[in-house]
């Protein structure tokens, strides 16, 4: 019931890691500390902490109880040093990105990468004077030539895998080593997998990113992000700079108590997320409606043995294209009746969405052609409900598409 026992499980350090009841009246669950601020003993005890002398927490954006607590729980589970969480994956990122780059780098990222996240990198961050530029990274010789010919200082490499919303995988170990002959850091959203699929610290990476709004919290009722990281020392950096100076997207800690609840159940939730997306994938793929599915689960998906690699199993999220195109997925998405039409994913309830209008709408047209969001995939979560409800659904909308 403390830090010592990083050794456990990982299912019994999600329920356990970092907490003893007895320190705490006995109680079974963390209590919660909504407080924005911490009272001083005194006025040299307040100096300290502002100094950096005393460790303690002196303002929630900084750092609070509940937050330190859900902190140190995504380190243990990422194998990180370190953790720093946010008041949305958006946040966790802009405020990594923030604190490990400067006018002048660079930024070299994965051609197909979440619609916001395209529009800080494109549009934010070549504002401020960092350059951006996008490389097919399932192809790790075109990596290896935007690493060549990258002249800038610092240098960050940054992907999604599977990528949101095609689910093409990135190798997170050949594209770490990689990044690392060149001298730059790797940082690997894991929204889609969380540490129970996918854990890309041990792989070689240098720092995770999440959108715990999704699967971590796994009830749809919050939001919340996180960040992992190898070097202790930049989770300091992204704390008292990324998120205190430049974001402050900080998190509720009523929010970081419901993400820590979320946990508890990570593995059971994706357990049965991976259970019913593979038949789900299966069934679509034999469908006569569909043209393309794509999930790192099928044995025709071209990286299933990288998935096969790198994930446990192959996540509840699934991407796809019927034969009539857009026209004929929107019309598959306005005739389901169970699965409800919702950007998200990683809920109980399965959700879905139209990348080109709704998650990806932040891209042009052309560009959405250029980075492999084709207009007329349709993405599915695949929920927590009965398979039979779930695939019955489906198959009701595809015969109405
Ligand atoms: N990142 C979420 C929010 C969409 S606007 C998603 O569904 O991909």
């Amino acid at each position: 019931t403390n830090n010592k026992n990083t050794q456990l499980g990982f299912n019994t350090r999600a329920i356990h890691h970092a907490y003893d009841p007895q320190q705490h009246h006995g109680a079974l669950v963390p209590p919660i500390y909504q407080t924005s601020t911490f009272a001083f003993p005194n006025v040299a005890y307040g100096a300290a902490c502002f100094a950096g002398e005393e460790s303690g927490h002196f303002y929630t954006r900084i750092s609070n109880p509940t937050l330190a607590l859900l902190e140190a729980r995504i380190a243990s589970l990422e194998q990180a040093q370190g953790a720093v969480v946010f008041g949305s994956g958006m946040g966790a990122i802009t405020s990594c990105i923030w604190s490990m780059l400067q006018p002048g780098d660079e930024l070299i990222a994965d051609i197909t990468v979440y619609g916001c996240t395209f529009a800080f990198f494109n549009t934010g961050l070549t504002q401020f004077g960092i350059k951006v530029r996008f490389v097919d990274m399932s192809n790790l010789d075109s990596l290896r030539a935007a690493l060549a010919d990258c002249t800038a200082k610092r240098r960050v490499v940054y992907f999604e895998t599977p990528a949101n919303p095609n689910m093409r995988l990135v190798d997170i170990a050949a594209a770490s080593q990689l990044a690392h002959q060149y001298h730059a850091l790797t940082v690997v959203d894991n929204t889609y997998c969380t540490p129970y699929l996918q854990q890309p610290l041990n792989l070689g990476a240098d720092v995770v990113v999440h959108s715990a709004t999704k699967y971590l919290g796994g009830h749809g009722d919050l939001m919340a992000g996180a960040a992992a990281f190898v070097d202790p020392e930049l989770a300091q950096k992204v704390r008292l700079f990324g998120l205190k100076d430049m974001t402050g997207a900080v998190l509720s800690p009523n929010d970081a108590h419901l993400v820590m609840r979320g946990m508890k159940t990570l593995s059971l939730r994706l357990d049965r997320h991976c259970d019913s997306a593979e038949v789900v994938a299966q069934m679509l793929e034999e469908h006569s409606k569909t043209s393309k599915v794509c999930y790192p689960g099928l044995p025709s998906c071209t990286q299933h043995d990288l998935a096969k690699q790198q994930m446990r199993r192959f996540g509840g999220m699934i991407a796809f294209e019927l034969i009539g195109g857009m026209e004929a997925g929107i019309r598959f998405m306005d005739a389901l009746q169970l699965v409800t039409r919702a950007v998200s994913l990683g809920d109980a309830e399965s959700l879905a969405q139209h990348p080109a209008s709704m998650t990806h709408a932040t891209y042009t047209p052309e560009q959405r052609a250029a980075h492999g969001i084709s207009d007329g995939l349709v993405r599915l979560s695949v929920g927590l409900e009965d398979l039979s409800d779930i695939l019955l659904d489906i198959e009701q909308a595809l015969e109405q598409s």
